[in-house]
């Protein structure tokens, strides 16, 4: 099974702001720069009927929506993640595994669970639904399938809060139809060549021999779209590990090397991955700063920790400390983005195991 939620940022904003309900919806990331400067995140479906779609420029968007009722909100990254986690735990209870692949997105394995029967995995697909709309009133949509692959793309097949099935024996013919496009991994540039190909369905890639394929695209993406078009798959649900460093990353308002309008924004972001840390209790063992200067060169400097921690002031005064070295070893830059990262990080159990034995 693989479960995707709908407009997921925009649908949040939905739900904390009730009175936007009913008009277009559209998520923002300012770039910081002028007002108006940026992209949309997402938008609700509404928005999505006048063209507004993630990627787009925000002052492009606001064409569109011109006299529409159209909402414009900054992305609120923490509510999303908050709401997503809560989410995720509910979906990890419905699987025998489970893979979170995004903030929001997740395969479950449910053979086991549904005792390898389609009806009952249907079940089971409606009452995982019905628990996230109860408890966060949020829409998905599901795709249940023989493999990850056929079930990714069967969950984008009935949006909004939809439910696809596709059987062993339905495989071919419901892929057949599709455009090679919905192929997960096929972008614009594969999807151009294989218009060149004269392929525009996955029926057509079928035409398609291996040979062919891996001579255009590749050893690698070439055999995985010769499988992919068969909907072939043999990927396991596998729990991902914890991610082992978090960062935070933005533009200055002007480019500048004045160490008293940096150290505000990387304050900023420094708070951001502690209170991130602190939320996955976590500890990190190593402090790094990101500065992208205005020629696009990226640089970094990190320092490691006396030991593993989650305190503020030690994660703030490093953080703080190693943008003061890097402006004095390079007086001549000019910042344009800058940004904090953790890395080295570590879950304390607060377990008295084995290890801790060993080590005295
Ligand atoms: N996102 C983003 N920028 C993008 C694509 C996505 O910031 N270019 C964010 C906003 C989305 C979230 O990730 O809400 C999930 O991405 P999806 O591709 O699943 O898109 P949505 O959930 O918004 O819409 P859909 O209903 O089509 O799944
Ligand atoms: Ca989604
Ligand atoms: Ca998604």
């Amino acid at each position: 099974m693989h479960v995707d939620l709908d407009y997921f940022y925009a649908q949040c904003e939905e739900n904390r702001s009730p009175n936007i309900r009913g008009k277009p919806v559209v998520v923002c990331v300012y770039s910081g720069r002028t007002e108006e400067s940026g992209v949309v995140s997402t938008s609700n479906y509404l928005a999505r009927k006048y063209g507004v779609k993630a990627g787009i420029p925000i002052t492009r968007a606001k064409k569109l929506l011109e006299s529409a009722g159209a909402v414009f909100l900054p992305m609120n990254r923490p509510l999303y993640e908050q709401v997503s986690e809560r989410i995720m735990e509910i979906l990890r209870g419905h699987g025998d595994a489970f893979e979170k692949v995004g903030i929001d997105e997740a395969y479950l394995d449910i053979s086991t669970k549904a005792d390898s029967s389609f009806e009952q995995a249907r079940n089971i697909a409606g009452e995982v639904k019905r628990q996230i709309l109860t408890e966060e009133q949020i829409t998905g949509s599901i795709g249940i399938a023989p493999n990850k692959l056929v079930a990714k793309i069967a969950s984008d097949e009935r949006k909004p809060d939809g439910l696809t099935m596709v059987r062993p024996e339905e495989v071919s013919s419901f892929l057949a139809q599709l455009p090679a496009s919905r192929i997960p991994g096929v972008g614009k540039k594969v999807e151009d060549k294989l218009d060149q190909m004269h392929v525009k369905t996955i029926a057509q890639l079928l035409t398609l021999s291996p040979t062919i394929l891996v001579e255009t695209f590749g050893r690698s993406l070439g055999g995985y779209l010769f499988r992919a078009a068969r909907g072939e798959d043999d990927e396991t649900v596998k729990e991902r590990k914890q991610p082992t460093q978090l960062s935070r990353i933005a533009t200055l308002k002007r480019d500048t090397s004045d160490v008293g309008e940096i150290l505000p924004l990387l304050g900023e972001l420094a708070n951001s991955v502690i209170a991130k840390l602190k939320e996955k209790r976590m500890t990190c063992e190593s402090v790094a700063i990101i500065a992208i200067l205005n020629d696009l060169s990226i640089h970094t400097k990190s320092k490691t920790l006396e030991q593993p921690s989650s305190d503020e002031k030690i994660i703030m005064d490093a953080a703080q400390g190693l943008m003061k070295e890097f402006l004095k070893s390079m007086p001549a830059a000019i910042i344009r983005r800058t940004g904090v990262r953790v890395s080295a990080l570590s879950k304390p159990t607060g377990q008295t195991d084995i290890s801790n034995f060993m080590k005295v």
